[in-house]
């Protein structure tokens, strides 16, 4: 049976595909996809994403699509349906009431309300359950849901840019340009998959960025910007201040941070959020993810410079690293260079998978995974 198996993963590409559409919008749920099949003749009866804010269900869509037609047909889905009792009735429900005969599905849901009973659920109700089609792809597009159920956080996904001798910016002075145009399109799309972009308060300070995503047609995909800023340092007039009535500004202060600027930051429509901090008079990074976790998020795109990379890097937080390496080398004195690696982030590239490589215009691109 070489011939279904290969149509089971071809449909489970589309579903995937599906889902992938909505990273960035459908948290605090996973971005699952699901494609309905008609098992004759291989027609696309359907098809679902789980919708902005996580309902409705990505079944639900499909199933809807598809009205009358998906009695006897195969449903594809990224995520085992769910068999609890949300805020409507569970997908393995819908899925059984609309005479679904067969669900190929990727992997298992460790949502402990669900883990294997959305499977079980529609096994009972005598629906053929295949699990496994695309599972590790699914793992990948469904990361952050399963850090955070499993650790309580979000994924963190890790941007760098190095220039080819390993620089990742000046001590001082103007801006070092290290990647072109295409690069930044790619960045800007990365962004918009991610529920959130954190940087820390050095980045704001030094660059005054917007951290938005400024595609054509994809404006409105701005995730939430996070600030790491312990002493609430943020000053009132920067972008992301100023824009913050327009795309949601989170900064997360240490809880000794003093209170004045906080009141004008929250003027300005900054949310402004305390934990407790390290050694260093930091926020605690792991507690910061915590908190994101608690609020929902469960992909952070995290922008904010060489310190915090290292930072997250020792404290194991980081799932997977995009790596953009410049095509020129740096041109200032080497003292006057930020190297783009420290030695926690390098031996946690070293256990990481290389998942992706390519190039982007001029600039070469590496993608890394984490494998546990
Ligand atoms: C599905 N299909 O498209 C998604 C699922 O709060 P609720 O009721 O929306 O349930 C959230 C949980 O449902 C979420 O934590 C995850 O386990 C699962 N997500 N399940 O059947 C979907 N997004
Ligand atoms: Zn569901």
């Amino acid at each position: 049976m070489a011939d279904s198996l290969a149509l089971d993963r071809r449909f489970m590409r589309d579903a995937l595909a599906m889902g992938r559409r909505n990273l960035g919008l459908a948290w605090p749920n996973p971005a699952v996809g699901a494609v309905l099949v008609d098992p004759r003749n291989h027609a696309i009866l359907g098809r679902g994403a789980t919708q902005p804010g996580g309902r409705p269900h990505a079944e639900v869509v499909a199933l809807g699509r598809a009205g009358a037609a998906a009695r006897g047909a195969t449903l594809y889905v990224t995520l085992e349906p769910c068999s609890h009792v949300g805020r409507t009735g569970p997908c393995a429900d819908a899925i059984i009431a609309a005479g679904v005969a067969r669900v190929v599905s990727a992997i298992e849901d460790p949502n402990p309300l669900v883990a294997g009973l959305g499977h079980g659920r529609l096994r009972e109700a005598g629906v053929e359950v295949l699990i496994g089609v695309g599972a590790e792809q699914a793992r990948r597009d469904h990361i952050g849901h399963f850090t955070r159920v499993r650790d309580g956080r979000p994924a963190v996904l890790l941007k760098l840019a190095q220039t080819c001798d390993g620089v990742a910016g000046r001590r001082q002075g103007p801006r070092l340009m290290i990647t072109g145009q295409e690069t930044r399109a790619r960045v800007h799309l990365m962004r918009a998959r991610a529920d959130v972009i954190l940087a820390g308060v050095n980045t704001i300070l030094a660059d005054d960025p917007d951290l938005t995503v400024r595609l054509p047609g994809m404006e409105a995909m701005s995730p939430v910007r996070v600030v790491l800023d312990s002493m609430l340092r943020t000053p009132p007039a920067a972008r992301i201040v100023q824009d913050a009535g327009r795309v949601p500004t989170w900064i997360i202060a240490a809880e000794h941070a003093p209170v004045a600027p906080e009141i004008a930051l929250a003027r300005a429509g900054v949310e402004v959020m305390r934990v407790g901090s390290d050694a260093d008079g930091r926020p605690h990074l792991a507690m910061a993810l915590q908190l994101l976790g608690t609020r929902g998020v469960t992909r952070v795109f995290c922008e904010g410079g060489p310190a915090l990379a290292e930072a997250l890097a020792a404290a194991r937080l980081v799932e997977e690293v995009a790596l953009f390496t410049g095509p020129s080398h740096f041109d200032g004195p080497p003292d006057q260079g930020v190297a783009a690696m420290g030695p926690h982030l390098r031996t946690a590239l070293d256990a990481m998978c290389v998942v992706e490589t390519g190039t982007v215009g001029d600039d070469a691109l590496q993608i890394f995974e984490r494998v546990n």
